[in-house]
């Protein structure tokens, strides 16, 4: 892994869990205790459990979604190599795109920082828009920023048209 900076201290990051095959309420609870473990890293929020109708498929079965806070030495895509492999972990196969997945824990932020490489983009490009993102995000951190679209709160309303209930 490529160490971090030297002196520089903890970044708070928030991963997008998502499941719509197996069980994700145990998947969730996997995916927890595997980036806890992670160096460097603790978890220091996760939210509830959230129901979601898909979004951008069809005729696949409801998602389960929560966001997850950490505070991270990581760098940015040593944590999404990492995360990469707990999906794999979790059984994850990729069988074409946007399959139904076991597990998907995808990176949605990192502090406030702007990364655009070929592998991640972070802030997560499609999250303003997904009410199953927003909502347990603002959940854990109704503070939180999104760089180039502002505040989560903001944002709610502009989502709340999409099918979603909090378990
Ligand atoms: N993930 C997708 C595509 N569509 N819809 C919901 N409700 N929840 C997801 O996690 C989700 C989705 C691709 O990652
Ligand atoms: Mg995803
Ligand atoms: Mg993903």
């Amino acid at each position: 892994m490529t160490p971090s900076p030297p002196g520089s201290g903890p970044v708070r990051a928030y991963i997008a869990f998502g499941a719509n095959l197996g069980e994700p309420a145990a998947a969730f609870e996997f995916a927890c205790t595997r980036i806890a473990a992670l160096p460097g890293t603790r978890v220091t929020a996760r939210s509830a459990l959230y129901r979601s109708a898909p979004v951008g498929v069809s005729g696949q079965p409801d998602y389960i979604n929560a966001v997850i806070g950490v505070d991270t030495t990581l760098p940015a895509a040593d944590l999404l190599a990492a995360l990469l492999a707990i999906e794999e972990a979790a059984g994850r196969t990729r069988d074409y795109h946007q399959a139904p997945r076991t597990l998907d824990l995808d990176l949605l932020l990192y502090g406030d920082a702007e990364i655009h490489l070929p592998q991640l983009h972070v802030p997560h490009p499609r999250m303003h828009r997904r009410a199953f993102v927003l909502l347990p995000l603002a959940e854990i951190a109704p503070q939180a920023v999104i760089p180039g679209h502002g505040p989560v709160a903001a944002l709610l309303p502009g989502v709340a048209d999409q099918t979603i209930s909090r378990l």
